[in-house]
Parts: structure tokens; sequence; C-alpha cells
């Protein structure tokens, strides 16, 4: 297909709406020397403080203008808690890009060491409520909209710890969490299966995070995490109940192989994000409304800007082919099961090389038309690597 026009006015028109109102969140950790937790290959170029990480997001929402908010990391981003809020906000000023979720670390506190919300100690319960509340409040302060809730609680051996008390303490420290969220604040409960606990995780699958929001309260969704699952598991249909539930909170897109690794989005399996995006763009009800849309990723050996523009670039195709689909037609076909013409207008789509399309809708939004290409004319990886080069020799680079 020479052009976009080629696919036919009415594809365009699907296409040009759906990238329209497309946003994307971009992680704060995604710019700083992350890496595995084997070890870290330090990159001149990434990003040294929070002032930089926002310089890194305002560049990947000029380059690709969907990304226009970016995920804080509790302790890594906001040390001192809500002291921190006014230099966030100037650095949204600065960098034209707002604080989007607030992601609590329930997890590298030493006290933590046998849970946080589920510790048997009730002190520690105690402080990661505490933590959780000041999440909310950094939150309410900002002005932003979700509290991101990753618990990694858990257990290494079976017997060693009472799985059902420990519901019962996650379901307290959630409830007083909730209790605290202002009018237009909402947690997300986001679950994962294993690691860092390996017999055991409190909040291991989606039917816990469901029960665990539901009885949390009415602000309470689930955060899909697409690396959370165990292999071969059927994601769209957990996002399709999630949504007939209107349950569903958002998402941590990233790719995986083999476990939560973290990868570029699409990276392994596109047609997965494109059967998830079918099932977003599926639902027209109240449901989809504020479903967030997240990127939570670790790049070991690309580069953090290269993957955080081609991560954008990647979801925004990977959405216009779903919004190809003639979801009329396809019901059709599906009602009377046709099932190779359903397949075919389905599987059709997400073969289309959309590619052209969404480089005119780029040029007609004044948008770069290759986002990956102009990133690497700007110069601005040279530039930071020379500004951060030095800053960034002497680390030894940690998770946040
Ligand atoms: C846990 C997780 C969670 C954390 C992020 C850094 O694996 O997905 O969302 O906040 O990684
Ligand atoms: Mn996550
Ligand atoms: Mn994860």
């Amino acid at each position: 297909m020479a052009s976009g026009q080629g696919l036919g006015n009415r594809a365009q028109e699907r296409v040009f709406a759906a990238l329209d109102g497309f946003r994307i969140e971009v992680p704060s950790w995604g710019f700083s020397n992350t890496g595995t937790r084997f070890g870290k290959f330090v990159q001149a170029a990434a990003a040294t403080s929070i002032e930089e990480k926002f310089a890194d997001a305002g560049e990947v929402n000029k380059l690709t203008g969907a990304a226009p908010t970016v995920a804080l990391h509790v302790l890594w981003d906001t040390p001192k808690g809500v002291k921190d809020v006014p230099q966030i906000r100037q650095l949204e000023e600065k960098y034209g890009v707002r604080a989007g979720s607030i992601n609590p670390n329930l997890f590298q506190d030493q006290a933590y060491k046998f849970g946080a919300m589920a510790n048997p100690d009730a002190d520690v319960r105690k402080l990661a409520i505490a933590h959780l509340l000041e999440s909310v409040e950094i939150g309410k302060e900002l002005g932003s909209k979700d509290v991101s809730i990753w618990d990694s609680d858990g257990s290494n051996y079976p017997g060693t710890q009472s799985i059902r008390k420990r519901i019962v303490w996650t379901e307290e420290a959630l409830a007083a969490t909730h209790a605290a969220l202002g009018p237009d604040q909402r947690m997300l409960v986001e679950y994962k299966p294993f690691e860092p606990a390996f017999y055991h995780t409190d909040i291991a699958d989606w039917g816990m995070a469901l029960m665990l929001a539901h009885k949390a309260g009415p602000k309470a969704k689930v955060l899909v995490d697409t690396g959370h699952h165990y292999q071969g598991q059927n994601i769209e249909q957990i996002v399709a109940w999630l949504l007939h539930m209107d349950m569903l909170g958002g998402f941590h897109f990233n790719d995986r192989k083999y476990a939560d690794d973290d990868l570029t989005l699409g990276s392994i399996d596109p047609y997965q994000v494109f059967r998830i995006f079918h099932e977003i763009l599926s639902e027209t009800g109240p449901a989809v409304k504020d479903v967030a849309f997240m990127i939570d990723q670790s790049h070991n050996l690309k580069g953090k800007m290269e993957a955080a523009v081609q991560t954008v670039v990647t979801a925004q195709e990977i959405y216009a082919r779903a919004a190809l689909v003639d979801r009329e037609q396809l019901g059709e076909l599906q009602d009377k099961c046709d099932l190779v013409a359903a397949e075919e207008l389905y599987r059709g789509c997400f073969w289309t090389d959309v590619r052209p399309m969404v480089r005119e809708w780029r040029e007609a939004r004044g948008l770069a038309a290759d986002p990956l290409a102009q990133l690497k004319t700007s110069g601005y990886v040279e530039e930071a690597a020379k500004a951060r080069g030095a800053k960034n020799a002497g680390s030894v680079a940690t998770y946040a």
C-alpha cells in the first residue's frame, strides 16, 4: 500500500480519530539507569535526576504528541514526599509534561523483609499504610488521578506464612488508602504472580486484584501489567472481563518472552497488543473512558530515549491497526459463526501496514513524520550524554 489514503477514507477516519484520542504515559524510571537484578550497564545519556527525567519525558512528548504525562515512583522521584511537590510543579511547567500516576514503593525499605501491607508485624503494616497515605497526598497535591499500587508481598516457602491472615491485612491497608482518596482520585491495584516472592504473592492474579479492589471501594480498579501473567494466559479475555465489570483501571504495557522481562511493547508478540487494543476499542460504554495506558519498561541495553520513542510509536501503530477493524461487520460474521471470514477480517487488520497512514496523521497534526529519525537528527541524546556523562560515569547504577 503506497499511502495511507490507499486504505480508504473510512479507514483513515477511523485511524485518525483513534490516534487523536490516544495517550500513553511514560515511566520516570524508564529514563534512568535501570536494568536487570543482576546488574546494569550504565548509559552516559541516562537521566540522573528528577529534572532530567522530566526533560526526557518532555522530549518524548514533543516528538510523538502522545505522551503528556510521566509516572512517578515515590521513593525514586519524590524521596521527600509532599515536600517535593513544588519542584515537580516547576518541572511540569518547564518541560510541558504533567506528573501522571503516583507509584508508592512498598518493596525497598528494610522493614519490608516479610512484607509491607501484609507484614505480620502491625508496626510495619502501619509504616506501609503511612507510605500509601503519603502517596495519596502527593497525588492530591499534584492533581494526578491515579495511585498505582504494586504489592510485592508474599512468601518464599510453603507453610511459612498464613495466606488467609495476609488477605485480611491487605484488605485493611487498601481500605485505609481508599478512604483517603480525594474525589477525583483512583487507586489501581496491580497484580503479579511471582517475583520477588517465589512461593506465594499476596496479590497474584486479576481475580485477587479484582476482589481486593471491589472490597476497597468504588474508586479502586485493577491495573493490568502485561508482563505479569503466566505463559499462554489469555490477557485480552481478562481485559474483556474487567471492562464488562467496569473494573479496568489501566495498563502497564511492556513485552516479555519468559517472565516479567519489561521489554519494549510489541517486540516479542505484537498480535497480543493488537488483541488487547481490539477489546479496548470494542467497548464504547463508560467502562473504557478512564482506562489509563502506561508504559512500564526497563532497558538494560537499548538507549533509554530511543526505547521510549520506539515504544510510543509502536503503541500508536498497533492501536491504529486495531482501529481498522470494522466492528459491525466483524460482529455480523461472529453471529453467523462464519469463522474463517471473521478471523480473516480480524487478522487482516493486524497484517495491514498502517505506517504510511500514521505518518500522514503526524504530518496533519504538525508532528515529526518519523519521531525516531527526528530524535536522531536532533542530537538530543548526544547532548544529554555530554551533560550527564560525568555524573553517570562514576555511578553504580541502581534501580532508581
Ligand atoms: C513490578 C512492577 C511494578 C513496579 C515497576 C517498577 O514488577 O511492574 O509496577 O512499580 O515494576
Ligand atoms: Mn508494573
Ligand atoms: Mn513488573
